[in-house]
């Protein structure tokens, strides 16, 4: 049975499909470099290196010396990833959100035509006969009888493929890539229950990305093997008249060649102006800023929950006088409490710990792909903006930490006070019950709890109030905002 197909496709169809196109060979590449930057999967929380599934590296995890998971990233190829590098993570994912936006508006289009002009029902399977009939057309391809065939239509194995592809993984790659930002996993906490936890839904994504693969590479060859004139007719012309198949060869090569130089074009701006990424298609995140901010995180994990495992980024601080702190157990560290304030405080840390103290069970996610859960104790920055008293004008705070790069560039990071005033913002020195480690702070790091973990400055030094950050760094809200492209407001 095959399934009739009118002589003519629709135009619109040719035109989704060209878009279509564009867009998921973006995704696929700009994935690819999100990959790269924890080349692990798991389907467990704790995400310890020997519990992986699978991983695309053949670096080894040392037990015995500090590593990162900055560490543990791994260089792309510009041939296969999106910009392709070393940590072009900022500008993969500015990529990524971009193309995921407009993939999606074109994919809502496509079935929005698709339902109106009754087009679905070359796609959705309306009767019993056809399962034994995709079985035989299964059997005719593994036996290579395939004739091409004159009449436009699908056969029920191409009808299966498209129906998979467009009902089951696309909306399937939609609910896993929204199920792996803790700004909605924070605040929906039952949305993202449906697929367990991150690291499963960022194995289903990874799937997705397969399948996609698989796919593309089996309908070229189908393309091919069935009549290329032909197809190419259908594809590009919506049409079966065969006085126009030159004309579509041409037109489709010459667009494979459009989206080839798109390609070539984003590789190389992103490269050479990767600030024009993040100040450009890098805004397509703030859409998620604007329609979330409001909302607080709702996490609230069991302690049960606690993972044994808790990846670390960040070398410690090498400067003087946290060394001389870390010597001492902080009995002397002082948090400076400055800038726009009505009252200027230091608070040690037993100042800290004798202020109301919140404890959390929340989830951390890196935005490289790992995450971990933890108990975190500490003051929460509304309690300590009630001592400091922010000026009027005051409408950021800057987390200073000790610690800095190797071209000694501070790291820091910056709030709004929306952001602040949230009940899981806190200023954490405790771990599962512990005085926060070395490595994950010590003694005293930020915890926002719908955000990113690159939002969380470890071993803070200052808390600064400021009217704008533009003269903080390189005045783009942090480090890894200065450095790495990352977008201040991208909680996704
Ligand atoms: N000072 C400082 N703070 C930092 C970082 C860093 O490199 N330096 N890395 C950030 C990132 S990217 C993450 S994911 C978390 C990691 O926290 P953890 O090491 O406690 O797991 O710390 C954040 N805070
Ligand atoms: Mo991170």
């Amino acid at each position: 049975m095959d399934i009739d197909i009118p002589a003519h496709f629709p135009v619109w169809l040719s035109i989704t499909h060209f878009i279509n196109l564009m867009f998921i060979t973006l995704l696929i590449r700009s994935g690819i470099q999100i990959l790269a930057d924890h080349p692990r999967l798991y389907m467990n929380q704790s995400c310890a290196p020997d519990t992986d599934w699978i991983k695309f590296t053949k670096k080894k995890v040392p037990k015995d010396k500090y590593y990162t998971s900055m560490d543990d990233a791994v260089d792309v190829s510009r041939w296969i990833a999106l910009p392709g590098g070393f940590h072009n993570l900022g500008a993969g994912r500015h990529w990524h959100f971009f193309c995921a936006l407009f993939w999606m508006l074109n994919g809502f289009i496509y079935i929005f035509l698709l339902f109106f002009t009754d087009g679905w029902r070359q796609l959705v399977p309306t009767s019993w006969s056809f399962f034994p009939d995709l079985w035989q057309s299964f059997i005719t391809i593994l036996t290579f009888k395939l004739q091409p065939s004159e009449i436009p239509s699908y056969n029920p194995l191409q009808v299966f493929c498209y129906f998979i592809i467009v009902f089951i993984v696309a909306p399937l790659t939609m609910a896993t890539g929204a199920a792996m930002s803790p700004a909605i996993a924070a605040r929906f906490p039952w949305y993202r229950k449906i697929f367990g936890n991150r690291q499963i839904a960022r194995s289903i994504h990874f799937l997705c990305m397969c399948t996609y693969i698989l796919f593309i590479i089996g309908h070229v060859i189908f393309v091919c093997i069935t009549g290329f004139a032909k197809n190419m007719g259908h594809i590009v012309l919506a049409t079966s008249n065969p006085t126009y198949r030159p004309l579509a060869i041409i037109i489709g090569i010459a667009g494979i060649i459009g989206i080839i130089v798109v390609h070539y074009l984003a590789t190389l701006w992103s490269h050479k102006k990767p600030r024009h990424i993040q100040k450009g298609i890098g805004k397509v995140t703030n859409l998620f800023y604007f329609l979330l901010h409001g909302l607080n995180s709702r996490q609230k994990y069991p302690k049960e929950a606690i993972t044994s495992y808790f990846w670390i980024n960040g070398y410690p601080p090498k400067d003087e006088e946290w060394l001389i702190h870390n010597r001492n157990n902080f009995k002397d560290y002082k948090l400076k409490i400055h800038g726009l304030v009505e009252k200027p405080t230091e608070l040690s840390l037993a100042d800290l710990e004798a202020l109301p103290k919140t404890t959390q069970i929340t989830e951390h996610c890196c935005i490289q792909g790992w995450s971990g859960i933890g108990e975190w104790g500490g003051v929460t920055m509304k309690t300590i903006m009630e001592l400091c008293k922010p000026l009027p004008n005051a409408r950021y705070a800057i987390f200073h930490s000790y610690q800095h790069d190797e071209n000694d560039l501070e790291y820091y990071n910056t709030l709004d006070f929306d952001e602040c005033q949230k009940p899981q913002t806190i200023l954490a020195y405790e771990m599962n019950e512990k005085k926060l480690q070395v490595g994950h702070g010590a003694p005293l790091r930020l915890r926002i709890e719908t955000q990113l973990g690159f939002k969380m400055t470890k071993w803070i030094r200052s808390v600064e109030f400021v009217e704008d950050f533009k003269t903080i760094g390189q005045g783009h809200g942090g480090y890894r905002e200065d450095n790495q492209y990352f977008t201040r407001g991208a909680e996704i």
